[in-house]
């Protein structure tokens, strides 16, 4: 979206207050368009559109806010989506997409439109993404109750369905009376732009509420720009930091999605040049350091690559940047040794964790300060050769994994090779959920930290092509490419639509494997024997469904690829194309990618009469005794 020029802020009236009469709803609109973001001195707009569906709860309210904003002066733009939870995935790809400077508000109806919100904001929460959620609710002043979709709760009439919102938001609000919005905006505000609390926000709108008028301060829609703080770290936390680092002898870096939120990928780079420390990278800290960095040791953790996770595992301190350490960083608990830790992070909550030295700030303030801190220290070069070759071994395990021969069915590995060779250096890949995310951390080569945007935190079937959307809204100029199973594809098809209509175009490759092959192979090897994980009809016959059939009845181009040259021509087919275009191709759910050998928590049953099953349990407690809890005191 195209950031409009800054307007100056109206010239507001002393002695008497100027008022502005208008309705909640059209206050609200008003307040948003006026809402700007600042860091490094480049300002954008903070929310420069709304996406939705209209229903009972927000029709008169938002809805006549919104069809009438154009002509009131007022520039927020509306998008319909197809799924409420897609437009809040869509808006988190947005502010993720725009290192969270910037983010969609989402408006819907009272009753399931509102509670098909949750899932996306547990998503957006857990990445730490802002997005600003607006859902209709029930009257507050009772007069209609229960009015259709309210929840009705027999032990108090304060209980609605928006309740269910707010574990997942980081700031929760329900508009009783029009008095209560202006504080609850700027409260809103503040968390959307806090990179240490931010994730989603939720003010409840009850639809009679929307539509009452009400005298605001002008004051109210004044300019406002949000200054994005670079918190520095503590010196003395930093010092004692440094003195942990510079005793090392195998250091390694774990990059997460802070490093690239904070724009501190040049600031790491130096840090680890200078001091020769070798990076491993989450899911979200992906393209950090270009793969073919010498201290580029690649992907950590379960879906990461045996290189990393030998370096990894071998460390005395690890330097973790962003990062809050999920079960896939840490391989639940298995993967570090006897390492200490060193944790740079904008939230106490996540740089505390592992009893890190809990270096608190922002992630390219805190590596420089640390990196000056440092001095002249740095890693044995004969621990950085040792690292250059395991990440060599590494490179030519990919190198066979995406081979193929252009006449034969792709695997899973090839079509990541060749959507990674179509995409070049500046298209962004967007995946989820399913066996992908796993290849893809270990098999996709990145040059771009905004290139490559799986989303792992959550990962939520369905992201893939509303999260796409986002994507492309916030960096139109970058093709997006996203790969999608079927069964996540199965989840939120609609959003096709909402590519469609609004003109936003995606190159979508549909890997259809006949059902789940992640969890079919997670199934099998707990022991519960693929129950439920493919596509099949009662029969065990395959079922009569063709699913870029569907996608062309949804309005897209569409592409089947059965060989690699195909898929490969389809590719550049779809990248020379002005709409979005699917390219459907079919691959075996019982091939694997290649394994970085880190283990996954996953409890297996204690008692059972299948013998799969007592084996599984038999590895899996052998697996958990290489848990450790880093209990030493930082
Ligand atoms: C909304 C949601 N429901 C369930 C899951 C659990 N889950 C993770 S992957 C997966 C299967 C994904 O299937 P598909 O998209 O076809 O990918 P594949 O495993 O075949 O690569 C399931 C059910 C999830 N991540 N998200
Ligand atoms: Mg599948």
């Amino acid at each position: 979206m195209n950031d409009p020029e800054p307007r100056e802020s109206p010239a507001v009236r002393c002695g008497e207050e100027a008022k502005r009469r208008l309705t909640v709803a059209q206050a609200l609109v008003a307040f948003l368009a006026r809402q700007w973001s600042e860091r490094d001195g480049r300002r954008r707009r903070l929310i420069p559109a709304c996406f939705g569906i209209f229903g009972h709860g927000n029709v008169a309210g938002l809805g006549e806010a919104l069809a009438g904003a154009a002509a009131a002066g007022v520039d927020l733009p509306y998008r319909l989506c197809r799924n409420e939870q897609g437009m809040v995935h869509t808006a988190a790809a947005y502010a993720r997409m725009t290192d969270r400077l910037s983010t969609l508000a989402c408006t819907t109806s009272i009753g399931p439109g509102a509670t098909n919100l949750v899932t996306g904001a547990a998503g957006a929460t857990i990445n730490r993404l802002p997005v600003l959620l607006l859902p209709g609710d029930s009257f507050a002043t009772r007069r209609a109750n229960p009015v259709l979709q309210e929840l009705e709760d027999s032990r108090s009439y304060d209980v609605s369905v928006t309740d269910a919102l707010r574990p997942v938001s980081r700031y929760w609000d329900r508009i009783n009376r029009p008095e209560q919005l202006p504080a609850a905006l700027l409260a809103a505000m503040r968390v959307l732009t806090d990179p240490a609390e931010t994730g989603a926000v939720t003010l409840a709108l009850p639809q009679d509420v929307q539509a009452e008028a009400y005298d605001w301060p002008e004051e109210l829609f004044a300019e406002r720009t949000w200054h994005v703080p670079r918190p520095r770290p503590d010196e003395g936390v930093v010092r004692r930091a440094a003195r942990i680092v510079t005793a090392a002898y195998r250091p390694v870096l774990v990059a997460g999605g802070g490093v690239i939120y904070s724009g501190a990928t040049d600031a790491l780079r130096g840090f680890v040049e200078r001091h020769g420390v070798p990076v491993v990278e989450t899911q979200a800290g992906k393209g950090a350091l270009p793969y073919d960095h010498p201290l580029a040791a690649g992907a950590v953790g379960v879906t990461g690559t045996a290189a990393a996770n030998e370096v990894a595992a071998n460390a005395d301190v690890v330097i973790g940047v962003g990062t809050r350490y999920s079960d896939f960083t840490t391989a639940s608990g298995t993967l570090f040794g006897d390492a200490r830790f060193v944790n740079l992070n904008i939230t106490g909550f996540d740089a505390a964790k592992l009893s890190g030295v809990q270096v608190v700030g922002d992630a390219r303030e805190s590596l420089t300060a640390l990196g000056a801190a440092c001095g002249d220290w740095a890693s044995p070069p004969a621990y950085r050769s040792v690292v250059a070759e395991l990440g060599a071994r590494w490179a030519a395990v990919v190198d066979r994994a995406r081979h193929a021969d252009p006449q034969a069915p792709p695997t899973q590995a090839a079509v990541i090779g060749a959507v990674n060779d179509a995409a070049g250096p500046r298209g962004v890949v967007v995946c989820a959920a399913g066996s992908m995310p796993g290849d893809l951390h270990k098999l996709w080569r990145s040059t771009d930290p905004k290139a490559y945007h799986v989303e792992y935190g959550y990962s939520c079937m369905g992201y893939e092509i509303a999260g796409g959307i986002g994507v492309r809204l916030a960096a139109p100029d970058r093709e997006v490419f996203v790969l999608v199973g079927d069964g996540s594809y199965l989840m939120l098809p609609s959003e096709l639509v909402t590519a469609v209509a609004e003109g936003v175009k995606l190159v979508v490759v549909l890997v259809d494997n006949q059902g789940f092959a992640s969890i079919g192979r997670l199934s099998e090897s707990v022991g519960a024997q693929r129950l439920g994980t493919a596509y099949r009809d009662r029969t065990g016959a395959p079922l009569p469904v063709d699913l870029a059939a569907n996608a062309a009845s949804l309005g897209a181009v569409v592409i089947r690829a059965t060989t690699m040259a195909e898929l490969r021509a389809g590719l550049e087919a779809a990248k020379a194309a002005h709409r979005t275009t699917v390219v459907h191709v079919s691959t075996d759910p019982m091939a694997a990618g290649p394994d970085g050998g880190a283990w996954w928590d996953v409890p297996v049953a204690e008692v059972s009469a299948v013998a799969a099953a007592q084996a599984a349990r038999a590895a899996y407690e052998t697996g958990r005794k290489a848990r450790r809890l880093h209990l030493h005191p930082s």
